[in-house]
C-alpha cells in the first residue's frame, strides 16, 4: 500500500522550516502533497498560485513530493485524496496548544487519518512566515531564511 500524507499550510511564503519538514516527511511516506489552504485570520502576500510555483519551485529535488491548493475543509481534502495522514511542523510548546485544539477537532471530523508531528530542525525553531515577512519588508537578507526562489520572489514583492 502506497503510504500517503498531505502535508498542509498557508506556506505565505515557504520558508526553510516549512521545507525542513516536508523533507523529513518525504524519507517516512511515500508520497506528501504539500497542500495550500488559506489560512481565513491571515491576509496573504502571495496569492495561492504564487505560493503553488514557490513550492514547487523549492521541492523540485526532492522526487516524492507534489504541490497542490484546496479552498475546503483539510480533511475532507485528505479523505479525497485517500491520504493516511496529515503532516505538521512544531517548532516550539507555543505551537503545541493550538495544534493539539485543530487536531482534536479534525479527528472529530475524520477518525481514521492520523496527524502526525515532526519536530523542526532547532536552527529554524524561531523562524515564521509572518517573521520573513516583517524582516524582507526592511530589505533585510533572508537567505539563509527561505529557498532561493523564495527570496527572489520577496525581492520582487518589496522592491
Ligand atoms: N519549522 C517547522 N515547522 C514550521 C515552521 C518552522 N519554522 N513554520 C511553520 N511550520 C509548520 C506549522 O506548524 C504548520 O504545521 C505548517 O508548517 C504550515 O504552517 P503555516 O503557518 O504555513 O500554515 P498554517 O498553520 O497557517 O495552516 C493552517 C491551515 C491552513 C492548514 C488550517 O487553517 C486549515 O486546515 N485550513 C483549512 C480549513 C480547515 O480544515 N479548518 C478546520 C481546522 S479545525
Amino acid at each position: 500500500m502506497t503510504r500517503l500524507a498531505v502535508c498542509p499550510g498557508s506556506f505565505d511564503p515557504l520558508t526553510l522550516g516549512h521545507l525542513d519538514i516536508i523533507q523529513r516527511a518525504a524519507k517516512v511516506f511515500d508520497h506528501i502533497i504539500v497542500a495550500v489552504f488559506n489560512n481565513q485570520s491571515k491576509a496573504p502576500l502571495f496569492s495561492v498560485e504564487e505560493r503553488i510555483e514557490l513550492i514547487e519551485k523549492s521541492t523540485k529535488h526532492i522526487p516524492n513530493v507534489t504541490v497542490d491548493h484546496s479552498h475546503g475543509l483539510l480533511m475532507d481534502y485528505a479523505r479525497e485524496k485517500n491520504a493516511q495522514a496529515v503532516i505538521r511542523g512544531l517548532r516550539a510548546v507555543s505551537d503545541f496548544e493550538y495544534e493539539m485544539q485543530i487536531t482534536s477537532m479534525n479527528r472529530k471530523l475524520v477518525e481514521d487519518i492520523e496527524t502526525f508531528f515532526i519536530m523542526t530542525n532547532n536552527q529554524y525553531s524561531f523562524l515564521s512566515s509572518s517573521i520573513v515577512k516583517e524582516v524582507a519588508k526592511y530589505k533585510a537578507n533572508v537567505s539563509d531564511l527561505v529557498p532561493k526562489p523564495v527570496e527572489e520572489a520577496l525581492n520582487k514583492k518589496y522592491r
